[in-house]
């Protein structure tokens, strides 16, 4: 028994399970495919209303309960909201945050900063996607017995999850959208969350609209050598 009262499982090494070996050829054609069909993500912000199988969701996020976590604790919860009554309650809520944010709140050099990328305080993706995947990060454990453990590195280990999220959505062929209310502590009572679980975001996820742009700023992606460095 650790200080929390959680029972921590005996160190217990298995011979490494699913080994893959590729030649070095193998390998470059392997991480070229995968730039290019990563390169294919956009973030969207006009969807169709076009349902996607539930499915496809469980299996993305299954994905995401794969990333590695502080103490393999794995701090996320992923709430899936199809329901139309409870996106148009979660788009209420953060327009009205967004109202403000937009009106001031944001400050200048963030509003400066946001202004190539055309967003405002309307958000009618909320409603017309058809999943709103609300991650939240759990800040402490609580067991059974309301008893209460630490978690780790919740901040690194939530958004390895989200990005691994992302990735096997796009994959999936579906198009998303990373969405922060700011705050957003609504979220737990629309989601019926416990308090000890911190919303980290809303990935938006759906079919991009047949006339779906995207701001000519975000294809700008920095070149390896400004974000790379090899000693
Ligand atoms: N949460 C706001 C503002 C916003 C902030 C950043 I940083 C962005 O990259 C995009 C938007 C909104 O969703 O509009």
């Amino acid at each position: 028994m650790s200080d929390s009262g959680l029972a921590a499982p005996a160190y217990d090494p298995i011979p490494l399970p699913d080994r893959r070996e590729f030649s070095d050829a193998e390998m470059a054609e392997r991480a070229r495919a995968f730039l290019a069909e990563m390169r294919t993500r956009h973030t969207v912000r006009d969807f169709s209303d076009q349902p996607v199988p539930r499915a496809v969701i469980e299996d993305c996020l299954r994905t995401a309960g794969t990333a590695p976590s502080g103490a393999n604790h794995q701090p996320w919860h992923f709430v899936a909201v199809a329901d139309p009554a409870l996106k148009k309650r979660i788009r209420a809520a953060a327009e009205a945050e967004e109202k403000a944010f937009y009106a001031g709140k944001a400050g200048q050099e963030w509003l400066r900063d946001l202004a190539p990328l055309g967003t405002d305080s309307d958000k009618p993706f909320l409603e017309t996607a058809p999943w709103l995947i609300v991650v939240f990060a759990e800040r402490y454990r609580v067991d059974a017995q309301h008893k209460i453990g630490k978690n780790y590195y919740i901040g690194e280990s939530v958004g390895i999850a989200t990005g691994m999220l992302i990735t096997a959505l796009h994959r999936a062929g579906l198009a998303t959208l990373t969405h922060t209310p700011n705050p957003m502590r609504f979220l737990n009572e629309t989601c019926g969350r416990p308090e000890n679980e911190k919303p980290y975001m809303i990935l938006v996820a759906g079919h991009a609209a047949a006339d779906a742009t995207v701001p000519r700023h975000a294809k700008d992606k920095k070149p390896l050598e400004e974000i790379a460095t090899f000693l």
